[in-house]
């Protein structure tokens, strides 16, 4: 018995983790069906000590399924989501193609796991850079209110895929090398310019808008409204990715409704939140960093303090895995919170 799950996309950064992440939290699969773009089929992969050969992705394949996880990029989501369902499948999908589809609820489990009762078959799973961020405002949110937010991000390359965490690697031994280096990836795949990534800090992730923001930064700012229900909310994104391999940062800067907050009372707010590490401790030098939170499913937050000019006003950075809680880690916590609440056949 147990749950049929099927991973689409099994062979990507995203796909490898999810399966890692199954098995890690002993997730109740009774059959695991992996599978991905015809280039990556035939490729064998070990969950729970058994060899699963990946698959061609084709519609029969959803046939049985109860939960499909998508990482496969919007277009083959838009594609294959609607046979899945078709078929009785629930889909949990990873990439940006129905988040602000109004009838798909957008899930951060620490957030608004109710929204999962409205839906209709798919569930979006937010963007990473989005998710970390919500996890550390909603308790801030519920106890004193929420007026504005401003984040600056510091974002890993494994967020653009791991064509893109070779490109650093190669580029960073070649400048040491004194070689010469021909970008072809980052910022973004299949723009018209491409830059140098290692040593370097590109302040563009996706493409530009005609309003001068990122599609990165619009999703930040998008998605943060519709998971909080706060439509009002004053959100503004600066996205810029760093020759970090993996984990994302982010100095966000927020403003409460109420008077007189202090540090130390978001400081112990934030210690008892679900989902939430504080490492907050500067007399100790003691803060979270990209490299120590790698492989951890929580979001850490420090250096939170007061606005020297605005009372209402406070900055924190936050740290995740961008790959398991900004991905990976919160697809499958959705299969969890849909198990519990009773909504897989
Ligand atoms: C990045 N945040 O770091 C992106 C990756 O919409 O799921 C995630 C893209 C998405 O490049």
């Amino acid at each position: 018995n147990g749950i049929h799950v099927a991973v689409l996309g099994a062979t990507g950064a995203v796909g490898q983790q999810m399966i890692r992440t199954l098995e890690s939290r002993g997730f109740p699969v009774g059959k695991l069906t992996l599978l991905s773009s015809e280039r990556s089929a035939g490729k064998v992969v070990t969950f729970n000590g058994q060899e699963i050969t990946v698959e061609v992705a084709t519609p029969d394949k959803f046939e049985g399924v109860d939960i499909a996880l998508f990482s496969a990029g919007g277009n083959i989501s838009k594609e294959m989501a609607p046979e899945a369902v078709k078929r009785g499948a629930i889909v949990v999908d990873n990439t940006s193609a129905f988040r602000m589809d109004e009838n798909v609820p957008l899930v951060v489990p620490e957030v608004n796991e109710d929204a999962l009762h409205s839906h209709n078959g798919i569930i979006a799973n937010p963007n990473c850079s989005t998710i970390q961020m919500v996890v550390a405002l909603e308790p801030v949110r519920k106890s004193y209110g929420l007026n504005k937010v401003i984040v600056s991000t510091y974002q890993a390359v494994s967020g653009a895929g791991a064509a893109a965490i070779n490109e650093l690697k190669d580029q960073s031994k070649a400048i040491l090398e004194g070689k010469e280096i021909n970008p072809e990836i980052l910022p973004v795949k299949g723009d018209k310019k491409h830059y140098q990534i290692a040593f370097n800090a590109i302040p563009q992730i996706d493409k530009f808008q005609d309003n001068g923001f990122t599609f990165e930064e619009m999703k930040m700012i998008n998605e943060t409204k519709k998971i909080m229900s706060m439509p009002d909310l004053q959100v503004a994104a600066t996205c810029v990715r760093l020759p970090v391999e993996t984990g994302h940062s982010e100095s966000v800067y927020f403003e409460v409704l109420e008077n007189g907050v202090s540090s130390e009372q978001l400081k112990s707010l934030l210690k008892e939140s679900a989902g939430v590490t504080l490492q907050d401790d500067p007399a100790n030098q003691v803060y979270p960093m990209p490299a120590h939170c790698v492989g951890k499913n929580d979001v850490f937050v420090g250096r939170i303090r007061k606005d020297l000019d605005n009372d209402k006003g406070f900055h924190m950075w936050v740290v995740s895995d961008n790959l398991l809680k900004g991905a990976a880690w919160n697809s499958v916590q959705i299969a969890e919170s849909l198990i519990k609440l009773g909504l897989v056949k």
